[in-house]
């Protein structure tokens, strides 16, 4: 298994739109146990293709406490069930630092493929609902930070670009 590396905002690659997957073979399946690897070792709780450069419509997520309910989700859209939204303080692995407040509907229907192609569907309440939501988003070229003001955008953006430089001469 790999560990890969992690786009960083406002690194160009992350506004990409993600293709979807029309081939489920061992490569897929390679791809998603080296996804949910990298999620483990970041410390993240869902990683989208689109963050490590791979702009295919996949996505993982483990939301347990025990960090032992891996899942994928391949070629995933959502519908809104209930129009109440949830406020959640979000981060993002490709944000890494920055966390603030989002709304997102509370609950949708999941609708996606597993590794074998197979659909499926759930509801998606809480912080699930808000981390598949966050994770689609990726596959679409949008960021958490598009959702908050210019002004807070543009802080955290000066802020990555200068630890960014800061890394590359150090
Ligand atoms: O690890 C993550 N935590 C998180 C917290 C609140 C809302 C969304 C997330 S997803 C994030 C990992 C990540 O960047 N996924 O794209
Ligand atoms: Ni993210």
């Amino acid at each position: 298994m790999s560990i890969l590396q992690i786009l960083e905002f406002p690194d160009p690659r992350l506004r990409k739109i993600a293709e979807p997957v029309s081939v489920f073979d061992a490569t897929l399946e390679v791809l998603i146990e080296d996804m949910l690897e990298t999620m483990y070792v970041a410390e993240g709780i869902g990683l989208a293709a689109t963050q490590i450069n791979v702009h295919k419509r996949l996505l993982v997520i483990d939301v347990s406490e025990n960090k032992d309910s891996p899942q994928a989700f391949i070629n995933p859209s959502f519908e809104i069930i209930e129009d109440e939204l949830l406020e959640y303080d979000e981060g993002c692995l490709s944000v890494p630092g920055f966390y603030e407040t989002v709304s997102r509907p509370s609950v949708v229907r999941v609708t996606a493929q597993d590794k074998a192609g197979e659909n499926f569907t759930l509801c998606a309440e809480g912080i699930l609902s808000t981390c598949i939501q966050h994770e689609i988003d990726h596959l679409n070229g949008k960021l958490f930070v598009d959702y908050l003001s210019p002004l807070k955008r543009q802080r955290i953006r000066s802020k990555l670009e200068k630890e960014h430089k800061d890394k590359a001469s150090a």
